[in-house]
């Protein structure tokens, strides 16, 4: 198996590279997901966090008080600890339609995201229309293979046909929100949500895995949401936590 720093080299999407090669430099594969509804929370835990990151993932629309001046905040954040921004906004309509959804509106997210996801379900169009506005600015793409909640449809054939379509856009598509690697996909990467070292589950159909199993089965990036900043939680003390078990599990996996 290859290290993150090794496969790096290799990666068409300069993206794809650039988190790779800070993985490698800051050894975390763990992404933050950052999903409070306050401005002051976000850039508060964003900040306590960020030495251990690799990748923070928002959810910009759930923030009651969003304006520029948080991506101003968040920018800075991100020159000082040094991470990718990951804006979960899981597209799912036609091109021309998600063309406009990432770069116009209140959230104008291309101007501030280096990575993007998007469903599979509308067909390649959704591709098309995002790689329009992403290709020029060299963002990237994951495509939502496989999803961590109860009974969730992306299965099998679904799986196998999203596959198919992101080795079709390997330019911009980076890699699959998903629980595994897939056969021939070694250059994609996989980052895995639904990650928790304490719980097995939510009330809302969320499921867990630990980040060793996930490691395990070819995830390259462990996503973890409540697990850092829960009720009662310290997340510096939580994140060097999910650093350190994302990290040695990785190792661990180097070695075999
Ligand atoms: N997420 C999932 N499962 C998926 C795709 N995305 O949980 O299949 C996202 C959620 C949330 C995070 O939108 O931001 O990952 C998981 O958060 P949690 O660790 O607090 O459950």
């Amino acid at each position: 198996m290859k290290t993150y720093g090794e496969r790096a080299i290799n990666l068409p999407n300069k993206t794809a590279q650039d988190l790779f090669t800070l993985m490698e430099r800051k050894k975390s594969n763990l992404a933050v997901a950052l999903d409070v509804t306050t401005k002051q929370e976000f850039l508060d835990i964003a900040d306590k966090v960020g030495p251990y990151i690799c990748c923070l993932k928002t959810h910009v629309d759930i923030l009651e008080d969003f304006d520029q001046d948080l991506i101003d905040k968040l920018k800075k954040l991100q020159k000082k600890h040094d991470f990718i921004i990951f804006e979960d906004r899981k597209f799912a309509d036609i091109g021309n339609t998600v063309k406009h959804q990432y770069s116009k509106g209140i959230y104008k997210i291309a101007e501030w995201a280096d990575i993007i996801d998007a469903h599979a379900i509308p067909g390649d169009g959704i591709i098309l229309g995002l790689k329009e506005i992403g290709l020029p600015l060299k963002r990237g793409l994951l495509l939502l293979a496989e999803m961590s909640s109860k009974g969730n449809l992306a299965t099998g054939a679904y799986t196998e046909a999203t596959i198919e379509m992101a080795k079709r856009h390997k330019d911009f598509v980076i890699g699959f929100i998903s629980g595994k690697k897939y056969n021939s996909c070694e250059e994609l990467i996989v980052m895995t949500p639904g990650v928790s070292l304490d719980n097995s589950n939510d009330d809302l159909g969320q499921q867990y895995k630990t980040p060793r199993n996930v490691i395990e089965n070819g995830s390259d990036i462990i996503i973890v949401g409540r697990g850092i900043y829960g009720k009662g939680k310290d997340p510096v003390v939580e994140a060097q936590r999910y650093r350190n078990a994302g990290w040695n599990a990785y190792l661990e996996k180097l070695e075999n």
